[in-house]
């Protein structure tokens, strides 16, 4: 068979040769060579050439087959693998050869950009992994039978996914330079998404990520995190060593989450009983929180029918009285100074809830405890006589 043409013009371009995997032969040395006694090979008898076609171009991935290209039967490029030759380009990018290429490895490398051409429309495999240098990788249009990109240990910045990558099952862009992403359309069949190791701030995921299994957002600088869906299908979720303090709010519909990973965030404790959450470096999160963030949600539709009301002020202020007067109406001059505190409930058919009020004696030696009463959930009213003096209203600021 003669050396297709896209072969010849990439090795003009790149100076040396190419190895030409294919060949029944040469197909079943490459299996044979690294052990490959997997499935096809149990059904060696009975395997069939688009059998040995899958199998051949998933060792050709492999970094000893550096250097490799694979045809199939009508002699088109279907797998080329260039691992680890310093190339700072890819060569003839808009050769029509590459349109029946399914496996492609430039996995280190040194690119410094990379434009991915519409008309590569059967590409399944996509790894550009180790290219410290690539600081661009761009999408020219959907990629709609790409399967799998790894982009680990490179220097992306940014990354748009176009709408259409339909058949995109996994996503690594671990450890790189990260500040954006954008998903420009919904990736239905996506189960793998690795951004761990990146600079990102924030992160949003929209609608249409419903196979998600696997989420990765560690070691990031996020202070936001927003999923525009629940993840129905997501079993684990990494989100250690970032800015969180706080969760999504509909993290608790994740029914299949199995695995949290929450340390080294400053995120606010979760109450003890409600919990026992881990705190261990490693410690994995995810029933304890769902079960928390459960019964926030469950309890936040309770109806409020108690209100505190904390009165403090100095004494001869006007506090009992007013109180009387509020609950009553009326003014009653008999009240005697209070001592300590007096409690009380008023319970009114009007405002349609009760009040707990509490009454602090206003004597100076009764000031240093009312600190402790004004707690966040408390409504506190300052009773100030102004005729009295004019200090009082500062004391009390
Ligand atoms: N003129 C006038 N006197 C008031 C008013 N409110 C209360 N008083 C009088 O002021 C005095 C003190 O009133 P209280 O209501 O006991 O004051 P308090 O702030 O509760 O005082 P302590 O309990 O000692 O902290 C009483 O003799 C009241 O009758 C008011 O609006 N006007
Ligand atoms: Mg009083």
């Amino acid at each position: 068979m003669d050396k297709p043409a896209l072969i010849a013009e990439l090795e003009t371009a790149l100076g040396f040769s190419l190895n030409d995997l294919t060949g029944q032969e040469a197909l079943w040395k490459v299996i044979e060579h690294l052990a490959f006694i997997d499935a096809c090979m149990a059904g060696r008898e009975s395997a069939t050439a688009a059998d040995l076609e899958r199998a051949a171009l998933e060792r050709l991935n492999m970094s000893v087959c550096r250097n490799c290209y694979l045809c199939d039967a009508d002699g088109a490029v279907i797998g080329l693998n260039l691992f680890g030759n310093d190339l700072a380009q890819l060569p003839v990018p808009e050769h029509p050869g590459w349109r029946r290429l399914r496996v492609l490895n430039l996995a280190e490398n040194k690119l410094t950009e990379l434009a991915l051409p519409a008309g590569w429309q059967a590409l399944q495999s996509l790894d550009l992994g180790d290219n410290q240098t690539l600081r661009a990788l761009r999408f020219d249009g959907p990629l709609p039978a790409l399967e799998r990109l790894d982009a680990s240990d490179s220097g992306l910045e940014h990354l748009v996914v176009p709408a259409g990558m339909s058949a995109l099952k996994h996503l690594d862009v671990s450890r790189n330079k990260l500040r954006s992403v954008v998903f420009e359309g919904d990736c239905a069949a996506l189960e793998w998404l690795d951004f761990s190791g990146n600079g990102l701030e924030g992160f949003r995921l929209s609608k249409g990520f419903d196979a998600l299994q696997y989420l990765y957002l560690n070691n990031n600088a996020l202070k936001s995190l927003v999923f525009d869906a629940p993840l129905v299908n997501l079993n684990t979720l990494h989100l250690s060593k970032n800015q969180l303090d706080e969760l999504p709010g509909n993290l608790f519909l994740f029914d299949k989450l199995e695995s949290l990973y929450l340390h080294n965030n400053p995120l606010p404790a979760v109450p003890k009983g409600a919990s026992g959450v881990p705190e261990g470096e490693h410690d994995n999160a995810a029933v304890a929180i769902r079960n928390y963030l459960r019964s926030i949600i469950e309890d936040a539709p309770m109806p409020i029918d108690e209100v505190k009301l904390v009165l403090i002020g100095n004494s001869t202020a006007g506090k009992s009285s007013l109180i009387r007067y509020l609950i009553d109406g009326v003014y009653d001059e008999t009240i005697p100074s209070t001592h300590g505190i007096s409690n009380i409930i008023w319970d009114s058919n009007e405002l349609g809830f009760k009040v707990n009020i509490w009454d602090f004696g206003g004597q100076e030696f009764y000031h240093a405890t009312h600190r402790l009463f004004l707690t966040e959930n408390a409504l506190s009213l300052v009773v100030l006589n102004l005729e009295r003096t004019r200090q009082a209203s500062r004391n009390w600021r």
